[in-house]
Order: structure tokens, then sequence, then C-alpha cells
């Protein structure tokens, strides 16, 4: 019971770098910022460190619109400020993850510049292009995943290009393989440097239906949903031949060793498990959304978790996640005693956890003023916007929350005063201090970061109870979804100690049989 992958034992921590730390004065992160930082994740106890886009972009859509694959934004600093940052993390023992955006480039990158130019130019063919519809509309009816058609007339030359995503980030054809050979360049630039794997941006949307066919309507569309929804969207994406580029990428990272690739990908679980690929050839870690779009009910949990370990391949390796720079915070969406409850279900459950800055601290749903509106998706689409997830990390009770010298590019939270490191760092009952000890505990126990996973059968609704094994050692997890205070029957005759509460307290509690939770506590028991 040795898992010796770093990615296998390890913990990500997710940066939106334009949200992290400012080091000079401008209202955006950095880099330097970020490598300023490394003693904080070092200190919290994670792995690795996960940054978002970071590539010279118009930032349309904040750097998932990229202009250049080899380079870095002068918003966020040089090259040598990236060098800078793996050597300092490396020196810590954390691992840098990139993201990678292959699926679209920006319409700024020099390639869509010539593509865009005539029908014959050699580089026409690396992005996607179709002749108007017979009513000179678009060519089939794919909508862009944020609103409207994904199909923008392009007046040089006639012709509809294709773009899941804004009109800014033109899809790039990845049935060519000089477009598959260029990006596989790419990701080897920064393996040179010594990038420790990458996060896939929309990997399964990479290859779509070679004739272009409609999507089915969806019969469940419901008019609060995007307008994406309106189709399945099952011609426009998770294609059956993106698994051959996948295995391809995975084989370009494997040639430098231990480099992990997580793909995003937001499908249905039977789905997902197939991007481990043919014997699993595919992603390490195709990221598992399901704790996002799960009710929070015990049942509800305990049902997800049997069913993804149940559904994972032979070897496959689980991972869990509780939010990201796309979806509302966790604790906005539970509240903060259950994303207690959450912290601690997310570090305990079998496989890599990833956590999202700022929910060590607890940070909610930051109202945006209309006036300080940034992401392109809400001004498109009102009410599905992503800013009150992507507000400035807040490190401690002065101004800007030490986030930067100026006015942030989007608003702190009205809390930062009180809910910032500083302020939570040495309190005992903390969310921050649960992080911190869970991430410790993840590191102590390898029943937690490498054992098996039984359900416990407890027979009360509001409880999700389970057992982490490793050799002879034995953890249970259990967890209080309700507000109601509750007497847990375990065996008479069984002894055990309270390693953690995530209401803080009870540490080193001994008993036996009984054990009393309180409403909205978790505990991890060593027997
Ligand atoms: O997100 C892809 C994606 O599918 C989400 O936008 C999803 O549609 C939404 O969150 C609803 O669940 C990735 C990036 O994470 C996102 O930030 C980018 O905007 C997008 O790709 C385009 O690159």
């Amino acid at each position: 019971m040795t898992e010796t992958v770093w990615w296998k034992r390890g913990t990500v921590y997710q940066v939106y770098p334009r949200s992290f730390q400012d080091s000079d004065g401008d209202g955006v992160g950095d880099l330097a910022g970020i490598t300023a930082r490394l003693d904080y994740l070092a200190w919290l106890g994670v792995d690795a460190v996960w940054i978002s886009p970071v590539y010279p972009s118009p930032m349309a859509d904040y750097g998932y619109d990229v202009a250049d694959y080899c380079g870095i934004d002068p918003l966020f600093g040089t090259l040598a400020d990236f060098d800078q940052l793996v050597s300092e993390a490396h020196r810590r023992k954390l691992k840098v993850i990139l993201d990678f955006v292959p699926n679209h480039s920006s319409v700024a990158h020099p390639w869509f510049a010539e593509a865009r130019a005539s029908r014959d130019n050699p580089r026409r063919d690396w992005y996607i292009w179709r002749d108007p519809g017979p009513d000179g509309g678009p060519p089939n009816n794919w909508l862009s995943n944020f609103g409207g058609p994904a199909w923008t007339l392009d007046p040089t030359t006639g012709q509809y290009y294709y773009h899941a995503f804004l009109r800014e980030q033109p899809d790039l054809n990845w049935r060519n393989p000089a477009v598959r050979a260029a990006m596989y360049d790419a990701l080897r630039f920064w393996l040179e440097r010594g990038v420790d794997g990458f996060r896939v941006d929309v990997i399964w949307h990479l290859i779509k239906d070679e004739s272009f066919r409609d999507n089915p309507a969806n019969p469940h569309f419901a008019e609060h949903l995007p307008e994406i929804n309106r189709f399945h969207q099952v011609y426009s994406a998770d294609r059956p031949e993106v698994l051959d580029v996948i295995a391809e990428m995975r084989a370009v990272l494997r040639a430098y060793g231990e480099r992990v690739l997580i793909g995003e990908i937001y499908l249905p679980l039977e789905r997902l498990m197939a991007y481990y690929g043919a014997d699993l050839s595919g992603a390490d870690m195709p990221f598992n959304f399901q704790l996002i779009q799960t009710p929070w009910r015990a049942d509800a949990v305990r049902e997800l978790v049997e069913n993804y370990e149940a559904g994972l391949p032979e070897g496959g390796w689980p991972n869990w996640v509780l939010g990201n720079h796309d979806q509302p915070r966790i604790a906005a969406r539970i509240g903060e005693d259950q994303a207690r409850i959450a912290a601690m279900l997310l570090l305990t459950l079998r496989g890599t956890p990833t956590l999202y800055y700022g929910d060590e601290l607890g940070l909610g749903h930051v109202p945006i003023p209309e006036d300080r509106v940034r992401d392109p998706w809400e001004i498109n689409e009102p009410g599905h916007g992503r800013d009150p997830e992507r507000t400035p990390m807040q490190w401690e009770p002065g101004p800007q929350a030490g986030f930067s010298a100026a006015e942030p590019w989007l608003p702190l939270s009205p809390d930062h005063a009180t809910r910032n490191v500083e302020c939570l760092q040495d309190v005992p009952g903390s969310i921050l201090t649960l992080y911190r000890r869970l991430l410790a505990l993840r590191r102590e126990h390898d029943a937690l970061a490498v054992g098996s996973y039984r359900t416990i059968a407890l027979g009360l609704p509001d409880i999700l109870a389970y057992e982490r094994g490793a050799g002879e050692a034995r953890l249970r997890v259990i967890l209080n979804f309700g507000t109601a205070a509750h007497e847990i029957p375990l065996p008479e005759n069984e002894a055990w100690t309270i390693l953690l509460s995530s209401r803080g307290g009870r540490a080193g509690e001994r008993g036996a049989g009984r054990i009393r939770l309180g409403g909205a506590e978790g505990l991890i028991l060593m027997q």
C-alpha cells in the first residue's frame, strides 16, 4: 500500500492568478505575487499549485484566450518570473501545474490572423471553417457555452468559424496533425522549464463531429439555464477520437517522467470514466466535479461516492474537488458550517483533492456591483457570471486585505477585515486551522492518503460515515450534514480516539462504543 507517485499522494491548490497576490500595485495578481506566497502554501500543507492561465492574452476570457502558448503575459510578469516561481516552488517541495488551453486560441493569436486571411492560407485548416447554412445563417445549431451561436461569420472570406466559447476564442482544428504537433511542442516548452503537469482546459471538446451534425434538442431545457443547455452537446464535444488525442498528450508528458495530466471534463459519470482511456492511456485524473453537481445531502453524497468508486476503471486513481473559478464557492452553496464538513470530506475521501484558493478561509459569494462586472459570461447571460468566486485572496486585516497596494480588479469580500489569513491562522477552531490540520493528517496517515474506502451504514439519514484503511490502520470519518446532535452507535467494545473535530477542540478525546456527534460536526476517529 505505498502509492508513491506524487500526484496520487498529493493535494492540489488552485490559484486564480489575477486574484492571489499583486506584487506591482496594479490591482491584478501576478507571478511574483504567487512566488511571494509560496511559504503560505507550504505552511498550509498542500503539495502542488495549479495556476490558471498566465499566457499572453487579450483577456477576453481572462487568460483562457491564449495569444501565445509559449510566453507570459506582461500583466503577470516575464518568463524569468515564471522560472523563478518554479524554482522557488521546487525548493519548497511544491509542484507546479500549468493550465493549458488547447481547445481554442485567442483571435489575437498569429495563427488565427493567418487562418482568417484567405481560404487558401496554409494555416486555414488550423481552425474550423464552414460555409453558411442554406439560409445564409450559421452552418448548424451548435451554441456557444457563453450564449448565442457558436459560429461567427468572418466577412473577409465569407465563411463561419466555430467557437465553443466566446467569438474571441476560435476553436483549433485538432483533426489537423500540424495543430497537434504545434501544441505538443508547446507542452514540451513548459515541461523543459520544469512544470510538473497540466490541467487541460475543456479537454472533452477537442474533437468535434466530422460531419458537423446538429445537436439534438434537450427536452429538459428550462429558461433559467444557460442557453447552451437547449441542446445536448453530443456532436460538438465528447467524440470518441478525442481519446486518441489525450493518449498522445499523455505520452508527451510521460517522456518527462512523473508529470500529471488532469483533464477538465464536465460529463456524466459514465462518460467521465472513459477519459482514463483504454488501459489507462488517457488523463491521469479526469476532473471529478460530482461534489459540485450533487445536492448537499448525506444520502446523495454517499451514493455519489459509491457510484464513483464503483465506476472507476481498474487502477484508475480518484480525485475530488469542491469548487473552482467557474463555480459558486462551496461556502456560498452550503454555508460555512457545512463548508467545514465539506473540507473534511474532500480531504478524507480516497483520491487526490484539489482546493480552490480562499475556500480555506470560508470565502463566500462576493456581491459584484453592476459597474464592476468583469466576466464576459455575466455580460452575455446575466445571472451566470463567475466574478463572485474570483475575488482577491484575503491575507490580512489592512488595506486591500494585503492583496494589493491598489484597488483590486474585483472587489474584496465585505468581511475581509476579519476573514483573512492573518486573523484565522492561529485561531484553534477556525476553518483555516481545520484545513491545515486535515492536510497534515493526510500526510501523517497512509489510510487517508492512499488507503481503502468503505461506507459504514449507520441508518441515520443526515450522517455520512466511512472507514479508510491501510495495513492494520483504520480511520473512521463521521460527517453530520444536519444541525441536530446525535449519539452515534459504534460497536460496544471498540475503543476510539478523536483525531480531529471539524469544529475544533475534542482532539485526543477517547472512548469506546457510542460517540456524541454535534450538529454540523465532522469527526475523524482512530481505532
Ligand atoms: O471552462 C469550461 C466550461 O465548461 C465552463 O465554462 C462551464 O461551461 C461552466 O463553468 C459551467 O459549469 C473552462 C474554464 O475553466 C473557463 O474558465 C473558461 O472560460 C472556459 O473553459 C473557456 O476556456
